[in-house]
């Protein structure tokens, strides 16, 4: 598939996607979705490829559903789309191969990023935003409820009161609150964003890509493991990460008292 509302490029270990319709501020388009699942696994495929870093172009992250393809008369009797059906075969095969890839996803929110972009970026292992970015939950002006991950993620990263409050009020929060709430990594300056998070891709594709995989892994089953589920849990992973050759580099290297060389196996 060639893409048309995408970029893709691979440089230095790090997978870049950027959402490109900036004219509509990279709204999320069904093509998009086929786009962005189709660029995940070709990321997944290339074992040089060991962090994948998603941007958007132009002066958003993503405004979410691309809302002019799904005007509607209001009232009875008019055609309803299937947002059911655009959700099951679109958002949310793409949210959990996001969430599943096996190497660390960073997210640059470089401007506003609202209803299933704002949770598709909080889907990403470590966001940095822009501090003119802003986060909203808009699925409550549309009378929709937060999808892509939100009514899954909101009130674990943020507790109830928090969430509920941003998904019913859908009122915007900047960077700085999001950093502050604990909602993403950290606000940066807007002329440095998409230097600081490539230099960040580029650090953790240097990183032991296994170690990383299995840490993901483990702090998302936590949400559901007893501590003893997940004390066992941690110490099948661990022995998984004990037989990486990054684990025996880690060891020789703190030893020889020189930086580690990681391969990602
Ligand atoms: O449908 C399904 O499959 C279910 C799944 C749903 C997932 C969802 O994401 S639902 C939520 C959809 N998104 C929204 O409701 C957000 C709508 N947009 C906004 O609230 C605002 O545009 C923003 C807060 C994102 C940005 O505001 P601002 O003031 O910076 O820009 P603007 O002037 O509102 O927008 C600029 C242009 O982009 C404008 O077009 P124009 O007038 O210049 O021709 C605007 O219509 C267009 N635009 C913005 N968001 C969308 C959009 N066009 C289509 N779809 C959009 N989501």
């Amino acid at each position: 598939m060639s893409f048309e509302t995408i970029l893709y490029e691979e440089a230095e270990g790090v997978a870049t996607i950027t959402l490109n319709r900036p004219d509509k501020l990279n709204a999320v388009t069904a093509r998009m979705l086929a786009e962005l699942k189709q660029a995940l696994a070709r990321a997944a495929a290339n074992s040089d490829i060991r962090s994948l870093l998603l941007t958007g172009a132009g002066r958003a992250f993503c405004a979410g559903q691309d809302l002019s393809d799904r005007t509607v008369s209001a009232g009875s009797g008019g055609a309803r789309p299937d947002l059911s059906k655009s959700l099951s075969e679109g958002y949310n095969p793409f949210i959990l191969s996001l969430i599943e890839l096996e190497m660390p996803t960073i997210c640059a929110v470089n401007g506003v990023a609202a209803g299933a972009g704002a949770n598709m970026a909080l889907a990403c292992d470590i966001v940095l935003a822009a501090r003119s970015a802003k986060f909203l939950q808009a699925f409550a002006k549309i009378g929709l409820i937060p999808d892509s991950g939100g009514s899954y993620f909101l009130p674990r990263m943020l507790g109830l009161p928090r969430a509920r409050a941003l998904a019913m009020l859908a009122e915007p929060i900047s960077a700085a609150r999001a950093e502050e709430w604990g909602l993403i990594w950290k606000a940066v300056d807007d002329d440095t964003i998409l230097l600081e998070a490539t230099t960040l891709a580029r650090k953790l594709a240097q990183a032991p890509t296994l170690g990383l995989a299995l840490t993901k892994k483990a702090m998302l089953a936590s949400y559901d493991n007893s501590l003893a589920e997940h004390l066992a849990l941690e110490a099948e992973y661990q022995g998984q990460a004990g037989r990486s050759d990054d684990y025996a580099e880690g060891i020789s290297a703190f030893m020889e008292k020189r930086d580690p060389v990681f391969r990602g196996k």
